[in-house]
């Protein structure tokens, strides 16, 4: 396999939980910094205008979404697995709660909260205004501040669940050793933590065993990083060549042939329509091929969950 190139910034929460994936099975891995706001003019050519972070570059093939990331790794890296309690359709599940209610809740106290930036991040000027304009589909910014009490108390109640996991004194979700499930529930303390620290004290400093946990987390590691200039991940594209395709799952109900141009956007937030041609689909994911002059053809995969497909 082609080196592991992860295009993310340190701040990014949905990328710390492909660098503990890396941690957890101790991969050596390329890092590439991207910016943490529009534009990127260094990730674009790769996705065909995918903005999210991370993204995981592996030669000419782009894997987009944590939800496929972490299940390309699991499936090329299987030991250490990260359901190390053997529960896989559950610990995938889990993304569902965890990029949905969960994740919305937590953005919207830090995008309506007092210190948005108070945190020690280090983000562009413009990253707020950025970030209005992509989860605009989820919530409006400028009318949160009455919202607020409630958005607690929804975070309190997700909380609660980590909480209950804890209880019995074990050190991670699923029992002895990290898995999916820890990388899912700690996106929203690790991000406020560090976006909005008054939230966070407030939302965590009754629930104690979430910090230590959020500690013994950390200390899974990043596994083998090594960082690479964004132009060589660009090179690297151009002189590789995307895997065979696989062409349309039988079973697929998705209506669309293999060799039709369609468009792939995110449900949720950050809509943007990737077209390209349908090389691929299994039951979770799909795959398109794409041509960009800076890297020449490229195959762009998404999770199906949280992606809208059409013909173009
Ligand atoms: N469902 C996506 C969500 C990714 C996401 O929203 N990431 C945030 C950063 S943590 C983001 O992309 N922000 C905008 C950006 O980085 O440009 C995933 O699991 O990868």
């Amino acid at each position: 396999m082609a080196e592991l190139i992860l295009h993310h910034y340190d701040e990014a929460p949905f990328a710390e939980k492909i660098r503990l994936v890396f941690g957890i099975k101790n991969l050596a891995w390329r890092s590439v910094i991207q910016p943490a706001a529009l534009p990127k003019p260094h990730l674009l050519p790769l996705t065909g205008g995918y903005r999210r972070t991370p993204v995981l570059q592996v030669g000419a093939d782009i894997y987009c979404d944590t939800q496929l990331i972490a299940a390309v790794l699991e499936r090329e890296f299987p030991q250490p697995s990260i359901f190390p309690d053997g529960n896989a359709g559950l610990g995938y599940a889990l993304g569902s709660w965890a990029h949905g209610p969960y994740v919305v809740t937590s953005v919207a106290i830090y995008m309506g909260s007092e210190d948005p930036f108070a945190g020690a991040v280090n983000l562009p000027a413009h990253f707020f205004e950025d970030r209005k304009k992509m989860w605009k589909t989820q919530f409006d910014t400028d009318t949160l501040g009455p919202r607020l009490p409630l958005l607690r108390s929804q975070l309190d109640a997700h909380t609660d669940f980590i909480n209950m996991q804890l209880a019995d004194g074990r050190a991670f979700l699923t029992g002895a050793k990290p898995g999916l499930a820890d990388l899912h529930a700690m996106w929203d303390p690790w991000f406020l933590y560090r976006f909005a620290p008054k939230e966070a004290q407030r939302a965590y400093d009754r629930f104690p065993r979430i910090g230590q946990w959020l500690a013994r987390l950390a200390a899974v590691g990043q596994g083998k990083r090594s960082e690479m200039n964004p132009e060589e991940a660009l090179d690297v594209a151009k002189a590789a060549a995307p895997k065979p395709a696989t062409g349309v799952d039988p079973h697929d109900p998705i209506g669309i042939k293999a060799g039709t141009r369609v468009c792939v956007s995110p449900s949720d937030y950050a809509e943007v329509n990737v077209v390209g041609e349908l090389v691929g689909t299994t039951v979770g994911s799909v795959s398109v091929l794409r041509s960009d002059p800076r890297v020449g053809e490229v195959v762009v995969h998404f999770p199906k969950i949280g992606y809208r497909i059409e013909p173009a």
